[in-house]
C-alpha cells in the first residue's frame, strides 16, 4: 500500500524528518510518500496559519500520485474533515491518531506541544475527539516549530523537562508529542521517562496500515460525501466542485 504523508507547512527539512520517522516503522510493502505543501506557511503556529495551509493540503489530496491512505502531518489536524470529503481512502490526522494510541496504553496522558498560543488548538481537538476523559492536560514548551530541529535551541532538554513536569503534576502515565517536528524525539524521551511517548506520525502510519488492511474506506454517506457542485468566486474559483468532481476523485487509483 501507499501512504501519502502530507506536511501542510512548506518546510522541506521537516517533511524529511517526518518521512524518516514513518519509514522507520512502516511494514514491508508499505510505500511512504512524504510531500511538502506547495503553498502556505513555513510553520503552522496559529489559527490563521492553519486556515492558510488547507489549500496546499487539498492540492496534495486531489493532485499528484493517489494513495491508499493519507496522513495530515501537523498536530492541529488542519483540514482533516475536508480532506476526508475529497477521497474514499482513509485520512488520518496525527493528533487524533496519537490521542487514540495513547488511550490503548495509558488511562491518562498529557500532550506536550510547542507555543503557548497553539495550546488552545490542541485543547479544542481534545474536546472535538472526545478525549477529555483521557487527556489530563495540554502543556506548551514555547519552543517555536522551526526551532525544534536546531540543536542550539536546547529543544530536547526543554521538552524533556516539560514531560517530567507532566508526569509528576498531571497524574499522566503517557506523553503525546504535540508537533510533527518532534517525531525524532520519541525514543530519546521514552528512554528517559520510562513511559509510553506517542508520536502522531508513527501512530497515523500504523493506523493507516491497519484500517486499509481491514479493507475500510471513508464513508461517502453524509458529511464526508464528495463536495456538492457549486460556483466558487475570486481566488478560489478554480476549486469549485463541479458535477464530475466525484467521478474524477473516485477514478483516482494508486498506480
Ligand atoms: C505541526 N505546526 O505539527 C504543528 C505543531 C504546532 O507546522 N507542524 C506545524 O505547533 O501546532
Amino acid at each position: 500500500m501507499r501512504i501519502k504523508l502530507i506536511n501542510p507547512n512548506t518546510t522541506q527539512s521537516m517533511t524529511d524528518l517526518i518521512g524518516d520517522a514513518a519509514r522507520a516503522v512502516a511494514a514491508p510493502g508499505t510505500e511512504i510518500l512524504a510531500v511538502t505543501s506547495r503553498s502556505g506557511a513555513a510553520s503552522i503556529e496559529g489559527h490563521y496559519d492553519e486556515a492558510m495551509s488547507i489549500i496546499g493540503l487539498v492540492d496534495e489530496i486531489m493532485d499528484g500520485p493517489a494513495a491508499d491512505a493519507y496522513v495530515v502531518a501537523c498536530f492541529g489536524d488542519p483540514g482533516l474533515l475536508a480532506a476526508r470529503e475529497l477521497t474514499g481512502a482513509p485520512v488520518f490526522g496525527i493528533a487524533e491518531a496519537a490521542m487514540h494510541a495513547a488511550t490503548f496504553v495509558a488511562t491518562g496522558f498529557s500532550v506536550v506541544t510547542t507555543l503557548e498560543r497553539t495550546r488552545i488548538i490542541a485543547e479544542h481537538l481534545v474536546r472535538n475527539y472526545g478525549m477529555q476523559n483521557h487527556c489530563r492536560r495540554v502543556r506548551a514548551t514555547d519552543v517555536p516549530v522551526l526551532e525544534l530541529e536546531k540543536p542550539e535551541s536546547n529543544a530536547r532538554a526543554i521538552i524533556l523537562a516539560e514531560c517530567e513536569r507532566a508526569l509528576s503534576e498531571d497524574r499522566s502515565e503517557a506523553i503525546v508529542l504535540g508537533c510533527a517536528g518532534m517525531a525524532d524525539l520519541a525514543k530519546f524521551l521514552e528512554d528517559r521517562l520510562q513511559v509510553p511517548v506517542i508520536d502522531g506520525v508513527v501512530a497515523a502510519v500504523k493506523f493507516a496500515e491497519a484500517i486499509v488492511g481491514m479493507g475500510l474506506k471513508t464513508s461517502k454517506r453524509g458529511d464526508l460525501a464528495y463536495p456538492l457542485p457549486k460556483t466558487y468566486r475570486g481566488k478560489l474559483a478554480g476549486y469549485a466542485p463541479d458535477t464530475r468532481l466525484a467521478d474524477r476523485l473516485t477514478a483516482r487509483k494508486v498506480s
